[in-house]
């Protein structure tokens, strides 16, 4: 008989709970979960496919080690020894920075990637940290770190109660959304048209979320900052702020005032190719709302003012009262936030604190750009890295110039991978350590809860035991750290009762603390779980904002523990998003820093963006709602159809270039050339074309046999990597200058 299981699913950020179906040491099945406080039955074909993706032939059964140059099946120990004899003698010698540490996507996804990192960068004391958020979010982390004082502070729509929402640069409908965790957010879009609000997306491209909205503006790609700057410039014009609440909050709006005094709506309309009266109505409107929200992501963070965007973004928000009011962008409240403190000044939020060593691109947020990493490995120096740490990372195909930083990591001394598949960046690896499938892994989102549109807390115990000769991944995690802190062979529990005694050391010293004064081997002796891991969950639900506080904040509050989140196992609902400032500022003034230097110092590069001639031909990417960045294409069930690596033309382009479609054209630019197939299609402006990320299965020495067969081409090779918006050293990923071709000489792909 089969039996069910509960688990959060880990393929997107809407975080549906899923009903497993269990049959034997297999997951067979995966449903909605009705009962899930969040997503109430939400499932879209990626969680249904969970089973699929779950039982992959392909993913590594145990860890390989290369030997002779070939990558060998070996155990487990002889992994770790293979990764302290390759890590410490390069850290010895060469220093710290002689290793890299790349930490990719996935980890916000899993419960090891929200515990160990930190202790790792800790123990590793390395400056050469990477990870993709430089190809993706890091905008809006500097963004809100230079707002509000903190990196982490992001406001999210409030998809639930808004009246109107201005959507830049994101496709929920198939993305299902991002840094706004929303379980059907299709569902949420629908239901605030159906109450009578309106919804106004802005994309070069018509996607299904622009066909869902009120008005869709195909913007020229990498002009909304002109667009918003317009909108602002509008806003005082026309005498429509109204800050409301937060008046007594914000400073720095008449220097706001100042600096877009030249956008006017007219300077903009040519280089946005949005006509001025519609930048007025949109002003307009959004000042009118009864509440309002302005949303933008990865196309509006990927670009050359990726950071003033999403500065802008919120600059909106505050100017029109919406900031931190229901219905407007709220400050989510999870349950493992910090423990709640005082509100007043804070340390602030700096920026290029240290520098990378080729390029000297400014840190944020404690990272070096992505796009860097090739050359701090290829170029020669003292510093170079020489040995890299890969967690949940393929930045060879998702990050600029794949071919360089394929040869940069194949030269590498020492190379250790956390990743289950042998795919294009961890084929390079000395070392591969494979985290079990999701249904052998616990799962609770740290990440995630932070953007979520609904406060909430769930956690999923693994469904099915640990196979044979697997090692959960946040034990991997931990050895990882002992064996690159010269530790390798102690006990990795020690690693969660080291983070442990020091987060308790601390709280029983801070007067805020619901644990002020009390007797930190007394309170670690009250944790419970099964795990390490756990323990640490039950610390920070414990000290978190609707945690027991070990007793100490018991009246009326809801009490948290661990063992209380176990007996409530489709979770607990915490209630809609609240007002939250001026509590969570960090700032220095400890007021909302609207106007803050380092935007105010990259503004002229924007007045500079009204001169410039546009591109006659530029790329934008697309997510398929079947995919998932480079690691889903091995799942046969979620390939074909739709999600095929096809370049996007408008007719007047494939008209000009001679291209038809289900013909090939060969795309170029300043990192190099592809081929590709071409659909023909009026859902690009013209003057776009689209390709997705996340393809290019083609290279030599990797394990993906389902998507070996289809591979198609990595978009990301049209880029050298030198394409950055400075402030956050965010890749440009979108709206990037390309030529095409016709290619006569190549078979019509459709009949392929
Ligand atoms: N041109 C272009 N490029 C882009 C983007 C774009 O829009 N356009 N989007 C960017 C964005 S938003 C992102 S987030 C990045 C993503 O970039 P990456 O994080 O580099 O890539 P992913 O494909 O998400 O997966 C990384 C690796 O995680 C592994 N993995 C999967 N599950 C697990 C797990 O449970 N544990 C571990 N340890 N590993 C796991 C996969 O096998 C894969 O090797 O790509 C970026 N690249
Ligand atoms: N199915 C699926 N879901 C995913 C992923 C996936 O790969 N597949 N990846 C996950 C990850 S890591 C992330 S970060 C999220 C991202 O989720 P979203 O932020 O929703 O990202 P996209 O779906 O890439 O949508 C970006 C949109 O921006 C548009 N665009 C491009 N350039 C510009 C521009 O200059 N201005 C404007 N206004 N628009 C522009 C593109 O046409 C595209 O429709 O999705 C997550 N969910
Ligand atoms: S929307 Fe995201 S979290 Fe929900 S089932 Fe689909 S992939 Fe999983
Ligand atoms: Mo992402």
């Amino acid at each position: 008989m089969p039996s069910t299981a509960l688990r959060i699913c880990p393929l997107c950020e809407a975080t549906c709970g899923l009903t497993l179906t269990v049959e034997g040491s297999r997951v067979t099945g995966a449903r909605g979960d009705r009962d899930d406080v969040f997503s109430r039955g939400f499932i879209c074909p990626k969680g249904a496919s969970f089973a699929e993706a779950d039982a992959d032939p392909d993913r590594l059964k145990g860890p390989l080690v290369r030997k002779d140059g070939v990558l060998r099946e070996a155990t487990w120990d002889e992994a770790f020894d293979a990764v302290a004899a390759g890590l410490r003698p390069l850290i010895e010698r060469y220093g710290a920075q002689a290793v890299g540490v790349v930490l990719g996507n996935p980890n916000v996804h899993t419960m090891a990637g929200g515990l160990y990192p930190p202790v790792l960068l800790g123990s590793l004391g390395t400056r050469n940290v990477f990870t993709a958020s430089t190809v993706d979010q890091m905008p809006k982390h500097v963004s809100s770190g230079l707002l509000f004082g903190d990196a982490f502070a992001i406001p999210v729509p409030d998809l639930d109660r808004t009246d109107h929402l201005l959507l830049l640069g994101a496709n929920p409908l198939d993305s299902n959304g991002s840094l706004c965790t929303a379980p059907d957010f299709p569902g949420k879009l629908k239901a605030l048209r159906a109450r009578g609000g309106t919804l106004t997306v802005v994309d070069p491209r018509r996607t299904r979320t622009a066909k869902l909205a009120d008005r869709h503006l195909a913007i020229r790609p990498g002009t909304d900052a002109l667009l918003l700057a317009a909108m602002t410039h509008v806003l005082f014009e026309e005498k429509l702020t109204d800050l409301g609440a937060l008046e007594e909050q914000v400073e720095g709006v008449e220097d706001v005032r100042e600096a877009v005094r030249h956008f006017t709506p007219d300077a903009v309309a040519a280089a946005c190719d949005v006509p001025a009266d519609t930048i007025r109505a949109l002003a307009r409107d959004l000042a009118a709302a009864p509440t309002a929200a302005v949303y933008a992501r990865v196309g509006a963070s990927t670009v050359a003012y990726g950071t003033l965007t999403n500065w802008l973004v919120d600059v909106l928000n505050v100017l029109t009262g919406n900031l931190d009011r229901p219905g407007g962008a709220l400050f989510p409240l999870s349950a493992t936030d910090r423990e709640p403190r005082p509100a007043g000044p804070g340390k602030g939020f700096a920026l290029g604190r240290w520098h990378s060593r080729v390029s000297r691109h400014p840190e944020a947020k404690g990272e070096l750009p992505i796009a860097a990493l090739a050359e701090e490995i290829d170029t020669p120096g003292d510093e170079a890295i020489r040995a890299v740490v890969a967690v949940a990372a393929n930045p060879v195909l998702s990050a600029p110039d794949g071919d360089r930083l394929d040869k940069a990591l194949a030269s590498l001394d020492f190379m250790v991978s956390v990743d289950p598949y042998l795919n294009e960046t961890s084929c390079h690896a000395h070392v591969i350590l494979p985290p079990p499938p999701p249904s052998q892994s616990p799962h609770f989102d740290f990440a995630f809860n932070g953007f979520a549109v609904r406060n909430q807390v769930r956690y999923t115990r693994a469904a099915l035991p640990l196979a044979d000769g697997r090692m959960p991944e946040t034990e991997i995690l931990a050895r990882l750290v002992l064996a690159g802190s010269g530790m390798h062979g102690a006990d990795p529990a020690a690693v969660d009762t080291m983070v442990i005694d020091r987060t308790l050391g601390k709280a029983v010293t801070e007067p805020h603390s619901a644990v002020y004064g009390r007797d930190p081997k007394e309170l670690a002796a009250l944790l419970t779980g099964d795990s390490g891991p756990e323990r640490r969950l039950d610390l920070m639900l414990r000290l978190g904002p609707y945690g027991d506080g070990f007793g100490g904040r018991g009246d009326g509050a809801v009490g948290l523990t661990l063992d209380r989140l176990l007996d409530r196992p489709h979770g607990i609902d915490l209630g809609p998003l609240q007002s939250r400032l001026p509590q969570v500022l960090k700032t220095r003034s400890g007021r909302v820093e609207l106007f803050p230097a380092p935007i105010a110092d990259d503004l002229p590069r924007l007045t500079d963006a009204l001169r410039a001639t546009p591109d006659e031909l530029v790329l934008v990417g697309r997510r398929h709602l079947r995919s998932n960045n480079s690691w889903m294409h091995n799942v046969r069930t979620l390939t074909g159809g739709s999600n095929r690596c096809t370049l996007h033309v408008h007719p007047e382009d494939a008209a000009r270039a001679g291209l038809e479609n289900g013909g090939h054209a060969r795309v170029q630019a300043a990192g190099g050339s592809l081929v590709v197939p071409v659909e023909v299609t009026d859902a690009v402006r013209p003057g776009v074309v689209s390709l997705p990320h996340g393809w290019g299965h083609d290279r030599p020495g990797t394990r993906l046999a389902v998507a070996a067969e289809n591979p198609g081409a990595n978009v990301n090779q049209l880029l050298d990597g030198t394409l950055l918006d400075p402030l956050s050293g965010t890749a440009v990923l979108n709206g990037f200058p390309v030529s095409l071709t016709a290619l006569t000489d190549l078979a019509p792909t459709a009949t392929r």
